[in-house]
């Protein structure tokens, strides 16, 4: 199915009424040159630990050569604290214009992410679908749900179908809370068709969110989404950045504060890592999730 595309003006209009939207060429190939450069620079970071590795809110989520042969990163968590370049694009005024209209002028950020999908790895490189409310407090007010929290995704390699692009299923922010995935993690192979017909989804009705380098897709806290694991020969990285109205979360940090770019301070604030204070790290993570066959 084609990918029914949204300007940079009516994208607040399409999030409304599809549940997502995506702007094209957000950031130009120039400062996309230099955000892939800095990708695979992180990436031979992030190949150093054996294992997953957290320090602070800084995680790399890592597939190590005991489970592929070879290690892989799939994940990085808040670059920002030693890229200088993911500091800036996360706050970055392109950001502001496209969130103001959504989430005001005072917005903190709760999630910054780098997801690789290296060829090799593909067995775990799936994203189960899901709502991104599986991940939050539950809230009852639709609308405040819409607009506290908004996920977006900047493609920094192209995304296909072939390599796993993000799939959303429109208009599924009006379903409600379907529970999809809630029964383990999401990065577990692929959703099955019966799961999501039991939850009243007809699995055609997903479509391929294709990007170009610097288009920025969002998405809402109840869209339906998730990503097929790579089949092909060339890696997705893909950079998840999750804003929220500053005004309802006690969480994040200041990405915007009264409409002006904010950087990051001396000490991390709890975003997603409940454990920040108690646990801060530097450790690594003895949980062998990506171990459990079930089939999918
Ligand atoms: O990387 C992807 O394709 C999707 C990831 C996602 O939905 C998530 O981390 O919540
Ligand atoms: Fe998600």
């Amino acid at each position: 199915m084609q990918n029914p595309e949204a300007t940079r003006l009516d994208h607040v209009q399409h999030y409304w009424d599809h549940g997502y939207a995506v702007i094209r060429g957000l950031f130009s190939p120039d400062e996309m040159q230099a955000v892939q450069a800095e990708s695979r620079r992180i990436y031979a970071e992030g190949l150093k630990h054996h294992a997953t590795y957290r320090d602070r809110n800084v995680l790399f989520e890592i597939l190590p050569e005991s489970f592929a042969g070879q290690r892989y990163v799939l994940q990085a968590h808040w670059v920002a604290w030693f890229s200088p370049l993911f500091e800036k694009i996360r706050r970055d005024p392109h950001v502001l214009a496209v969130m103001a209209p959504l989430l005001g002028q005072d917005i903190k950020q709760v999630a910054q992410q780098i997801h690789w999908k290296p060829p090799g790895a593909t067995r775990r490189t799936g994203y189960r679908f899901h709502q991104d409310l599986r991940f939050r407090e539950r809230q009852d007010v639709y609308r405040d749900l819409m607009t506290s929290y908004i996920n977006t995704g900047l493609a920094i390699d192209p995304a296909t179908t072939a390599n796993g692009c993000l799939r959303i299923f429109p208009n599924s922010h009006q379903r409600g809370y379907l529970g999809l995935s809630d029964d383990g993690p999401i990065m577990k192979g692929s959703t099955q068709d019966h799961e999501l017909i039991a939850a009243g989804l007809d699995p055609q009705q997903a479509i391929d969110i294709e990007l170009a380098p610097g288009d920025l897709a969002l998405w809402g806290l109840l869209t339906v989404h998730g990503s097929n694991a790579n089949t092909s020969a060339k890696d997705r990285a893909f950079a998840i950045q999750s804003y929220v109205r500053a005004s309802t979360s006690d969480r994040g940090e200041w990405a915007f504060r009264d409409g002006k770019s904010v950087q990051l301070g001396d000490e991390p604030k709890i975003c997603k890592y409940e454990q920040l204070h108690e646990k801060p790290g530097p450790f690594y993570s003895e949980d062998r999730w990506f171990e459990s066959e079930d089939g999918r």
